[in-house]
């Protein structure tokens, strides 16, 4: 860890008070508005949240990543929606620049978008392009003393409230990931648009939508690391860190499903004492309390690894696997327990079964978790 165990301990407990006692009572009409309210994103800056992985020369915590995954338990213990727009700043949306990012660029964006007064969104997706992103055709011109970006981007988390868009772009005729480059696109450039909000089957409250290029002139200046060809590599760089960000928040969710689970199996009666006396339910619960500890465990040593300077791409894919799958399995026996109940939106857990249900999909499906990990294996052998 970078910093001492009492500042860390401070900062978790800060935390978690806020997210319990500012988020929580909040979920259901983020989920009802679909939208946050502007209150809690003002209590979210100004506990600094926007730079919570952003170093701390250009303003924000600089949070190793395991201090990161801890934090990711505790924001995740409230809807997802809250993490979304945070997290993906902290996350996807700024770690490009972190990275891989010049000076000047790391200068020119960090310290704004640590405080929140930029929002960052990560542009890897397009419509014919997904599980396959080496296939990407969003193109990038050079002319002059700039790139000329044309092409669609799909499910764009952050995108309608991002003030800059990290795109990737096939910048030469070179097929696949090396023909790839990284570039910073600011709101508000001329040839840079907006398709509608897309509805989802939950996350309400986080928007995602298309980015669309149509003779986007942007400064030559904005390619990342000033370097043409290895925007792919920095996607998948990011997408390491990404993958345990999520793993985290798979963790965090299931930990707050399996505290309702309980409660609820304390308090409800049937056959004349609590659903908890019963041994299939506590089979349930016990399930899930191990995989969330397998879980947890296997993460933070992903954590560490990747602190200590390691490539996490194995351990990064099999804790983001692992995690999010635990965590369906987690939410489902969660609405099992609360039984007709758990099907009603006032309980709750129905809308938390449908958020973590993204969490097996994005930032990398399962099945390309499965490729990752089995590539790697075959490449390097088992130690
Ligand atoms: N870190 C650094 N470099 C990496 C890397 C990583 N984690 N993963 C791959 N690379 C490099 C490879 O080493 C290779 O470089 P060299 O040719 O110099 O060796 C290059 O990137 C291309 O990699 P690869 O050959 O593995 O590319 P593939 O097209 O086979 O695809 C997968 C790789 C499938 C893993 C990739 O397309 C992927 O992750 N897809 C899912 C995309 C995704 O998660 N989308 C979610 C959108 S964001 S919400």
């Amino acid at each position: 860890m970078i910093r001492d165990q009492e500042t860390i301990n401070i900062l978790l407990d800060t935390l978690r008070r806020f997210v319990r006692e500012r988020l929580v009572p909040r979920e259901a009409e983020v989920s009802d508005t679909d939208a946050i309210p502007a209150d809690v994103v003002a209590g979210m800056k100004e506990l600094g949240l926007f730079g919570l992985s952003i170093p701390e020369e250009f303003g924000g915590m600089g949070l190793s990543m395991e201090e990161e995954v801890l934090a990711g338990f505790e924001i995740t213990w409230a809807s997802p929606a809250f993490r979304s727009l945070m997290a993906t700043n902290n996350g996807i949306g700024a770690q490009g620049i972190v990275i891989d990012g010049t000076p000047e660029q790391q200068q020119r964006y960090l310290p704004r978008l640590a405080t929140g007064e930029i929002i960052g969104s990560f542009c890897l997706t397009e419509p014919d392009s997904g599980s396959d992103a080496a296939s990407l055709r969003t193109s990038a011109r050079r002319d002059g003393d700039s790139y000329v970006l044309n092409g669609t981007k799909r499910f764009i988390t952050n995108a309608p409230e991002a003030g800059i868009y990290t795109v990737m772009a096939r910048s030469s005729d070179v097929p696949g990931a090396d023909g790839i480059s990284a570039f910073i696109v600011e709101r508000g450039t001329p040839g840079l648009s907006l398709g509608h909000v897309d509805a989802k089957m939950g996350h309400k409250g986080s928007h995602t939508c298309d980015v669309i290029f149509e003779d986007c002139r942007i400064p030559a200046a904005n390619l990342i690391g000033g370097k043409e060809g290895v925007g792919f590599k920095t996607a998948m760089k990011v997408l390491d860190k990404g993958r345990l960000n999520i793993a985290a928040a798979s963790v965090g969710a299931a930990q707050r499903m399996l505290f309702d689970a309980v409660n609820y199996a304390r308090e409800r009666k049937q056959f004349g004492k609590p659903i908890g006396d019963f041994q299939l339910i506590q089979a349930m619960l016990a399930d899930s309390k191990t995989e969330i500890y397998a879980a947890r465990s296997m993460l933070l040593d992903a954590a560490r690894r990747r602190d200590d300077g390691h490539n996490v791409n194995l351990e990064a894919a099999c804790a983001k696997m692992f995690a999010s799958e635990m965590c369906g399995r987690v939410a489902d026996r969660a609405v099992q327990i609360f039984g007709g109940a758990g099907y009603l939106a006032e309980y709750g857990i129905e809308r938390l079964y449908r958020d973590v249900r993204l969490f097996r999909i994005y930032e990398g499906t399962t099945q390309i978790q499965q490729i990752v990990i089995a590539r790697e294996l075959i490449r390097n052998g088992v130690e």
